[in-house]
């Protein structure tokens, strides 16, 4: 069965985000079935997902109430489309509710089938919006250099990762990038705080060379989610909203990682006491038991391409598709009836804080960092305390070295990543601090060059 699976994987496979054909030559893992926080291997291997999948299941797996949701719709009403002047009550209902949970000035949401797509949409937006102001010269968009935000053409043109950017040109023109409010990794020790203005005075510099009156909007993550969990200092978001409060320019929080409870909130933004025009939401929506995204638009743009747009000539065959609608409606609904968001926020957050703060004593940890439930560990060289040759692969060895002990914690580079499902109890946290420790001490062993036994499978 494994053999069958993996050798027609390498056939006709192409897998997202791959060396094609390292992969081909490597084979994939196989994983068959989930429960909870865990994922099953065909070798039957349980494994601690720490990755909630790919950031997006908050409400861990398994959970029938989502597969009731999707089946019952599934009979009734798999497919209609909301584009000739119908709609459906799944997506009405996910729209009333999305509102009633997002900042007050927000009341109006469009749907996508995906992060990225509603990234697009959000371009499509910010455009249109200043056009129907009259302000049809006020089209570019600041954005961060190693942020994420999708991988369609506009989406990987918003986002800043360099080597995306590389393979995927012409990139969408208009779009520039600012630097990140990464502290560990760029500020060369400095005071967090006065980083994070620093960061912060890099966006008004920025506006001020392009000129006020051709910036359209600012796109950032809360926390920036596949660029390495990087949690800007307390000082950067206040200065950011300052900076944009004093130019006429668009907020777009992209929520599609923070959103629905990463942070302990419903939505990054409010975390950090944002009031976005504009936010995109895909992945803990549905807890990616069915893909679906959208944009929470706020009234300030809604009201404008409502009363002087006309028609928008855009949507998606899958905009507010009835079976995906009605389980992020069913996650939510389950969201608010068991407390996930304040459980996050009061107790597990906390929890995973002190526990993950712990490995900050190991001598390969720079840094350990968390909010809510996403964390970081930043690999260092113990004989020198700066960052490994980036050759030695020592995060993509970590990564592996996990996996084969039973965890799946991300690598970005050398910075190490968590973000577990939200539903995860105390002693799989405890768990996957223990696991995480003893990836570090084999991690630190083979760097070192210390004879141990060949890595395999230590799977109960
Ligand atoms: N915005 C953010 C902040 C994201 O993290 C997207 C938009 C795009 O969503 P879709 O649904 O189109 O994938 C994302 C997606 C990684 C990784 O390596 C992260 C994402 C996607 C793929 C890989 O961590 N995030």
């Amino acid at each position: 069965m494994t053999h069958d699976i993996q050798a027609l994987d390498r056939a006709h496979y192409l897998h997202p985000f791959s060396d094609f054909k390292a992969l081909s030559e490597e084979g994939s893992r196989v994983i068959v079935s989930a429960q909870g926080v865990y994922i099953v291997d065909d070798q039957g291997n349980r494994i601690l997902d720490a990755m909630a999948g790919l950031w997006c299941v908050n409400l861990g797996y398994g959970r029938e109430e989502l597969v009731d949701a999707a089946t019952r719709q599934l009979r009734e009403l798999p497919y209609y489309n909301s584009f000739f002047k119908t709609t459906h009550p799944p997506a009405v209902r996910l729209a009333e509710m999305l509102c009633r949970l997002a900042p007050a000035h927000i009341n109006r949401v469009f749907f996508t089938g995906s992060g990225s797509e509603a990234n697009d949409t959000v371009l499509r937006m910010v455009r249109r919006y200043w056009a129907l102001k009259g302000r049809p010269d006020k089209q570019l968009v600041i954005a961060r250099e190693n942020a994420y935000h999708g991988s369609t053409v506009a989406g990987m043109s918003l986002g800043g990762m360099a080597p995306m950017h590389a393979q995927g040109g012409p990139l969408v023109p208009g779009i520039c990038h600012i630097r990140q409010p990464y502290w560990f990794g760029e500020s060369n020790g400095q005071d967090p705080e006065a980083f994070g203005r620093d960061c912060a005075a890099a966006l008004e510099e920025r506006i001020l060379a392009l000129g006020e009156e051709r910036v359209a909007a600012f796109i950032a993550e809360p926390v920036q989610g596949a660029g390495g969990a990087i949690i800007p200092p307390e000082s950067y978001w206040p200065a950011v909203k300052a900076v944009l409060d004093k130019y006429d320019i668009l907020l777009v929080v992209d929520e599609v990682i923070c959103g629905f409870g990463r942070l302990g909130e419903w939505f990054g933004s409010m975390h950090y006491g944002l009031e976005p025009d504009l936010m995109p939401i895909a992945k803990g929506l549905s807890s990616g038991y069915l893909p679906i995204g959208g944009v929470l638009v706020g009234d300030r743009v809604a009201e404008t391409l409502i009363e002087e747009g006309g028609e928008f000539f855009h949507g998606f065959t899958y905009s507010g598709h009835p079976a995906c609608a009605a389980v992020a409606l069913k996650n939510l609904e389950l969201m608010e009836s068991e407390g996930i968001i304040e459980r996050v926020r009061n107790d597990l957050g906390p929890y995973l804080a002190r526990r993950w703060a712990e490995l900050a004593t190991h001598p390969l940890v720079g840094e350990a960092r968390s909010l809510g439930l996403i964390g970081a560990l930043e690999l260092v060289d113990p004989a020198t305390g700066e960052r490994f040759d980036k050759s030695l692969g020592a995060g993509n060895l970590c990564r592996d070295i996990c996996f084969a002990s039973g965890l799946v914690m991300r690598s970005v580079g050398d910075t190490m990543i968590i973000s577990p499902p939200l539903v995860i109890a105390h002693h799989e946290i405890d768990e996957l601090v223990d696991k995480a420790r003893a990836a570090l001490d084999e991690t630190a062993r083979r760097l070192a060059n210390t004879p141990t036994p060949p890595l395999q499978e230590t799977l109960a």
